[in-house]
Formats: C-alpha cells, sequence, structure tokens
C-alpha cells in the first residue's frame, strides 16, 4: 500500500465575499467591505494545485456548500431577505474553503485500530462557520467512505469549541510511520476569542484511539492570539521530522520542545526569533501558514505565500534559511491573494490525509487535466465581482447557485447539502 501525504484543498465557492466576520482574524476584519473577486480568487486556489502537483505531490479537492445556506437561516427564524447584513453574511460565508479547518486527522499509523481517523469541526466560536460541519462530513463520509481505511468522526459537542487540523501537528520520521500528534490549543488572547479548547482536542485524541505517549498537548502563547494568530497553524508548520515555529507561539515553549525531543529523539525544531521576524510581521506575511512538505526526491520545501516575499524581513529570513543548513532547502511562492485577505494562506486552505489514494473516492482526487476543467467551470459560473451589499440581490444568489450546480455536475458529485 502506497501511503503519501494528499492535500485536500478546498475550491473557493462562488459566494467569497469580504464581510469582517471573524474578531480576531486582523486580515479579515481590516479587509471588511472591500469587493471580492470569487472568480479570481478560485483560479488562484487552482493555480496553487497545479502548482503543487507539479512538484510531484498528491492533491484533492474539497467542494464549496451550498450557499446562501437557507436551512440554517430558517432554523433560526428568517431568510436572505428578512435576514441583518450579517446573518445574511454569514449564511453567504465562503469560508468552507478554508479546509485546514474542516476536521482533525490522525492517520493510520497513529491510531488503535489501524485506521486513518477524520474528525469534523464544529467551528462553533465563528457564527458563519458553525453551520459548516454538516456539510463537510457529508463530503468526508463520501471522500473517505472505505471503512477498511477511514473511521470519519461526527463533531465533538459544541461545549467545546474544536477548528480541526489548524490546531493540530505532526512530527514523524516519514509520512507513513507512526508519530507524535501535537494538539494545540487556546485559552485567552487579550480580547480575542480562543477558538480551539483544551478539552475538543483530548476528545479527539481519545476519540482517534492515540498512544497516550505519542500526543501532546501545547496552549497557545496569550501574546500570539492577542497579535491575530487566531490558529496556531498562522505561527507554526510541522512535517515529518520538522517544526518550524516563531519564538513566541507557544505559552510553556521549552517544556514543548522538551517533550518532543523527549517522544521523537529525531526532531529538528527551527525557530524563527522575534528579534528577526516579529509576530507582527509573521502574521501579516503568513511566514507559517506555508505548506511545509517533502517533495519526491526527499528534499524538503517551505510553500508560502508572496506576501512573505514581499515583506522584506521574513524575505531576509527565508533567504538566510535557504542559504544554510537547515532541513528545509526552498522556499516556494504561491500567488493566493484573494483567500489571504481573509486571513487565509497556503496552509489554511489544505487538508493532509496520509492515505493511499486508491483508497480514497477518485471523485475527490485531481490531476491537470481535471484542474483544467474546473477553472473552465470557475470562468464561466464564478461572479466576477462581489460587494458584501450587493449579497441580498436575487440575481447575484441565482448565480451562486448555478455556479456550484455546475460544479458538481462536471465532477459527477451529488448535492450533499
Ligand atoms: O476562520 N476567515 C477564516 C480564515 C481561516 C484560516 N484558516 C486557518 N488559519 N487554518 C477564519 O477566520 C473570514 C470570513 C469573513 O470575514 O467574511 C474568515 O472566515
Amino acid at each position: 500500500m502506497a501511503l503519501v501525504e494528499i492535500n485536500f484543498d478546498g475550491i473557493v465557492g462562488p459566494s467569497h465575499n469580504y464581510a469582517g466576520l471573524s474578531l480576531g482574524n486582523l486580515a479579515a476584519t481590516a479587509n471588511k467591505g472591500r469587493v471580492s473577486a470569487p472568480r479570481a480568487a478560485a483560479l488562484q486556489g487552482l493555480a496553487k494545485m497545479r502548482h503543487n502537483l507539479g512538484l510531484g505531490l498528491a492533491q484533492g479537492i474539497l467542494l464549496p456548500h451550498r450557499r446562501p445556506n437557507t436551512d440554517w437561516l430558517t432554523e433560526l427564524g428568517t431568510d436572505v431577505s428578512e435576514a441583518d447584513d450579517v446573518l445574511r453574511a454569514a449564511a453567504f460565508s465562503a469560508a468552507a474553503m478554508w479546509a485546514a479547518n474542516a476536521a482533525t486527522v490522525s492517520p493510520a499509523a497513529d491510531t488503535a485500530d489501524g485506521r486513518c481517523h477524520l474528525t469534523v469541526a464544529n467551528l462553533r466560536t465563528m457564527a458563519h462557520r458553525s453551520h459548516e460541519w454538516p456539510e463537510t462530513l457529508a463530503q468526508l463520509r463520501l471522500a473517505f467512505a472505505d471503512a477498511a481505511h477511514f473511521r470519519v468522526h461526527a463533531p465533538v459537542p459544541a461545549t467545546f469549541g474544536d477548528e480541526g487540523a489548524a490546531n493540530h501537528m505532526r512530527l514523524c520520521p516519514r509520512h507513513g510511520a507512526p508519530g507524535v500528534e501535537i494538539f494545540v490549543y487556546g485559552v485567552s488572547g487579550g480580547g480575542f476569542p480562543a477558538r480551539q479548547h483544551a478539552e475538543a482536542s483530548k476528545a479527539i485524541a481519545r476519540l482517534h484511539g492515540l498512544d497516550p505517549d505519542h500526543r501532546l498537548f501545547a496552549a497557545q502563547s496569550e501574546e500570539a492570539i492577542a497579535a491575530g494568530a487566531f490558529h496556531n497553524d498562522v505561527v507554526a508548520v510541522a512535517n515529518e521530522t520538522v517544526l518550524l515555529a516563531h519564538e513566541q507561539a507557544f505559552a510553556d515553549r521549552p517544556g514543548l520542545y522538551a517533550d518532543l525531543r523527549r517522544l521523537m529523539p529525531e526532531v529538528e525544531i527551527v525557530e524563527v526569533p522575534a528579534a528577526d521576524v516579529s509576530l507582527d510581521e509573521a502574521i501579516r506575511s503568513y511566514l507559517f501558514n506555508a505548506q511545509l512538505v517533502t517533495l519526491p526526491g526527499g528534499t524538503m520545501a517551505l510553500i508560502v505565500p508572496s506576501e512573505a516575499k514581499e515583506t522584506p524581513r521574513v524575505a531576509a529570513w527565508l533567504e538566510r534559511m535557504v542559504a544554510g543548513n537547515g532541513p528545509i532547502r526552498r522556499a516556494l511562492t504561491v500567488d493566493v491573494r484573494e483567500s489571504m485577505a481573509n486571513g487565509g494562506g497556503p496552509a489554511c486552505l489544505r487538508l493532509r490525509v496520509v492515505a493511499d489514494p486508491a483508497t480514497v473516492d477518485p471523485r475527490f482526487l485531481v490531476d491537470e487535466a481535471k484542474l483544467d476543467r474546473i477553472a473552465a467551470c470557475v470562468e464561466a459560473y464564478w461572479p466576477e465581482r462581489i460587494a458584501p451589499e450587493n449579497l441580498a440581490a436575487p440575481g447575484l444568489r441565482a448565480q451562486i447557485e448555478a455556479a456550484r450546480a455546475a460544479l458538481l455536475d462536471l465532477l459527477g458529485l451529488p448535492d450533499l447539502a
């Protein structure tokens, strides 16, 4: 069985807009009211997938959800025309594109029953994301329907906030081998909500059947949350033996590093000092919201957003890193500006699943030719621009619904909403 890391990217939905709904996500709140470009956003996401396929990486997709979510508005006793602006925008949210928040994934090598476990995130902290989970659950149950290899769990009770893989890292000698899973949670963050609760992380570790000696729980530093790190993946990323983290990412950095070195002596911790890159620069440039990947030849590469290379001190740090002797040998750039403006970088857009591609529903996997067909569909159907005040327009709603229907039709997938 060929176990590889597959990146499942959320396709940017036709309702992508800037409504400023995520308190604590500084990019999203700063861009509130801006006119969005859904078509360009989706094409940028597809170009990133094409870039990564070109590197020899396995690529999958997750689909835009049905928007507006009229069932959710009905549960709230309203509808698209009567809802206030905030509820309406929440019902139109395209935030399901950030697949790193879809679920937490424990590969088969880490779990008691030898299956890959996925727990869908409840995303309960932000109203516009709290209604994503039913469709995410339906998609994951279809994509990973092979019960011999996967177990897809419903979300943990909404009492405890869970935001999925964005707060989860895995260190291992290689993807298919047993590893150490790190669950990062938040306690408080200077007036911003802590979106990942420790109890949710612990529940997931239990549900996935992880060996208590191969998992760690670590608190995010309060200063990181206060500076805008609403998810851990804004200040840290891991791949195989490497942890890349900002010096101020964790509340108890020496404790976490010591535990990690004890459980996995071969771990290589690449720390970015605050003196080189401040938390503020890290969050503005999304240096850490990068995809840290092992290329087919064994070289490790960091796929950063263009903004990282445009931020002088971050670009300088990247140059020094690549010129140095560390484990990360290449820094590659992708343009996902439309997603970035809502606080979602390259790593937010993907969910990593270690699996044999032959065990995944092929409709959720892509090659170049399928990406070309999806891009043609986006060109033909996705709105070019959306201003948040236009969300109430019936014509726009019809266009958004028709665009998603065309995509599902193209992919041969049922409407799971
Ligand atoms: O949940 N933005 C998303 C960004 C998610 C990024 N994901 C990771 N870090 N893994 C969020 O804050 C903005 C939508 C708006 O304001 O309309 C938004 O939901």
